[in-house]
Parts: C-alpha cells; structure tokens; sequence
C-alpha cells in the first residue's frame, strides 16, 4: 500500500468527502424548509434528522468564562464527527470511527524542561486546583475550513505557572501519547510520531490559550482529543494538539510534526493569516462547515485586539 505524506496530499483528494458532507449538510438544512416532505419521502439519506452521536459524562462546575463568540455554534454532531486526527486515520470521518476503543482513564502527563517543579502527574491532581470555564471559539483548520466550538477548558498559563517555569523557559513542547495499539494511524508513516507541537512562552501564558477538558459541557469525545488537548484559536487548528502526554519548557524552539513534514508550508508560527497563503491553496477564505458560501478568513481568526500586539514588529511573512 502506498501512504502518502501529507505534503503529496492535495486538496483536490481532500475534497470529495468534504463536499459529500456538505452535500448532506445542504440537505440537512434544505430539510427545514418545504421542500422536507419530498425529499424524506424520496428517501434521501442525511435528511431524517442528526446522525447518533454518543454523548460523554458532563462536566460539574464549569463557569462562564471571557472572550466567547457569540456566533452561531457548529452542532454538536459535527464537532465530533469531522475531525482531523490523524493517529486514527486521515478521513474526517475517522476518528469518530477509530477511536471508541481508546482508553484516557488513567492518564498521566509528564512536566519537564526548564522549570522548578518537573514531574509526572495523574490528569486528576493537574486539573484539581482550577476552575473549568466554557469558551465558545472559532476554530479555523489549515485546510480553509471552521466551525464555532464551545470548549470547556482551563486557562494553560493557570497550570503552567505552577511548575514555576525557569527564565531559560522560552518555548513550551507539547507531545500527543504514542501507543500504536490504540492508535492505528501511528502504525503507518503519515507523520513522523508522536504528534510534537509548540508555542513559544508568552503564547503558552496568553489568557486566549486553553487546555481543553470538554466540549459543549462534556468531557472531551476521544475524537476530539481525551482527555487533554490544546486550544490556540488565533492559530491554525494543528497547533490544538490532541491527547497531550507531555509538556516541556525549552530553551530553543521546538521542531514541530507538521513543520518537519513540510517545512515550507507548515511554520512554528502558524497564525490565521488571510494574507500569506500556504504553499498550495489561498488562506483568504474559508468554509463554516455547515454553511454554503465561504466567509473571509480573518487575521488572528479574528482575535488581533487580544494578540497582534505578541507579534509586534516581526514580518509575519517570513515567521509563518
Ligand atoms: N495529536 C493530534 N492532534 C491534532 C491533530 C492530529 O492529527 N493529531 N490534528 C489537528 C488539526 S489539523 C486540527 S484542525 C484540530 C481539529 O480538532 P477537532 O477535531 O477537535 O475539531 O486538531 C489538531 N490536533
Ligand atoms: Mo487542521
């Protein structure tokens, strides 16, 4: 079997089950009006109503917390069932698929690097301390497309800072748990595993920057990343990385999966950017999914007032 890279995908591979869904969504949405009775007695599928989607334990105690959109949110089905998450498999439909199996009970993370209080934690005793807020943010995905989550999470500088990060602490690394047993994607060579990501100290501290626990009030479906994940909404969605095991302060900046599979289109920096396009599409527009015609993409995904000022005086050309 030949794999490909995700440099030799193209979008127009990446494409035919995207329209596909759409296709669905359209009529999803077509089902609203007149045209319901016809179509539901012709049988068209995806018309009868939501696709069953297991809903996880919820989550006691989550407050309000700041900078939520109030834009329509993307439905609950289609956060959990088009996902990028490539350990189990390239489709969007994949991880849905994939991972029922997977087990994020226990779970420990590893705290290392530059920074006073190294360790390994169960996830329980790292969360503990903190309040969990909802955050209703735009997700915007690399491949031009977004969705509206509300996330359930915890500030990442609150649970940083506890580990009293040194000043050689310049950069934090993030690493997604290797297991191929559960996760069949890390059997084949589509990235080079584990999935690595990072954000340089002063993104990690930014109040914007979240370690998710949920979504929409409940623990995270593994699809979307149990049950510890980053959410950096400014950012193109790959650098949310999924299922972390690992957190390290460094001194140099981190080399990241998507930069080492394609340096000249995947960079440390990966800001929403409508001006500088990747190397194979244009970053201009995007797709809501769930909507028909594409919106224009935003710079930072429209969260400059919070954090254009971190990039002040860098050419966000060549700092991709
Ligand atoms: N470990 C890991 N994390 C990952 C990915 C992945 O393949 N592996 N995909 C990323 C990409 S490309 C996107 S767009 C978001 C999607 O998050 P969602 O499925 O919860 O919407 O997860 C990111 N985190
Ligand atoms: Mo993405």
């Amino acid at each position: 079997m030949l794999i490909k890279r995700p440099s030799d995908i193209l979008p127009s591979e990446i494409t035919p089950e995207e329209v596909y869904r759409d296709r669905r969504r359209f009529l999803r949405v077509s089902a609203q009006a007149t045209l319901a009775a016809g179509l539901l007695a012709a049988g068209v599928p995806g018309v009868a109503g939501a696709e069953a989607v297991p809903h996880g334990r919820r989550l006691s105690g989550v407050k309000p917390g700041p900078f939520s959109t109030t834009e329509a949110k993307t439905p609950f089905e289609d956060v959990t069932t088009y996902n990028n998450y490539y350990e189990f498999g390239t489709g969007k439909g994949d991880p849905a698929r994939n991972s029922t199996h997977f087990r994020s009970e226990p779970w420990h993370v590893t705290i290392d690097g530059e920074c006073e209080k190294p360790g390994t934690y169960a996830l329980e005793d790292l969360l503990k301390p903190h309040t969990v807020q909802e955050r209703i943010y735009r997700l915007r995905c690399v491949e031009a497309w977004s969705m509206v989550i509300p996330w359930d999470g915890i500030p990442l500088a609150e649970v940083l800072k506890r580990f009293k990060p040194t000043s050689k602490a310049k950069f934090v690394e993030f690493v997604t748990l290797y297991d191929p047993k559960q996760m069949p994607g890390q059997r084949v060579g589509i990235l080079d595993w584990p999935y690595v990501e990072g954000l340089r100290i002063d993104e990690a501290m930014h109040p914007l920057t979240l370690l998710g626990v949920g979504v929409y009030g409940e623990v995270l479906p593994n699809q979307n990343g149990a049950p510890l994940r980053l959410v950096v909404p400014w950012k193109y969605g790959f650098k949310s990385i999924k299922a972390i095991v690992g957190i390290r302060f460094t001194e140099t900046q981190p080399v990241t999966t998507w930069h080492k599979a394609g340096p000249s289109e995947y960079g440390f920096y990966s800001n929403v950017n409508p001006h500088v396009d990747h190397a194979r599409w244009t970053q201009a527009r995007e797709r809501r999914i769930g909507e028909f015609f594409k919106r224009k993409t935003l710079m930072f995904n429209g969260y400059a007032d919070q954090v254009a000022s971190l990039y002040s005086g860098m050419d966000l050309k060549k700092y991709f």
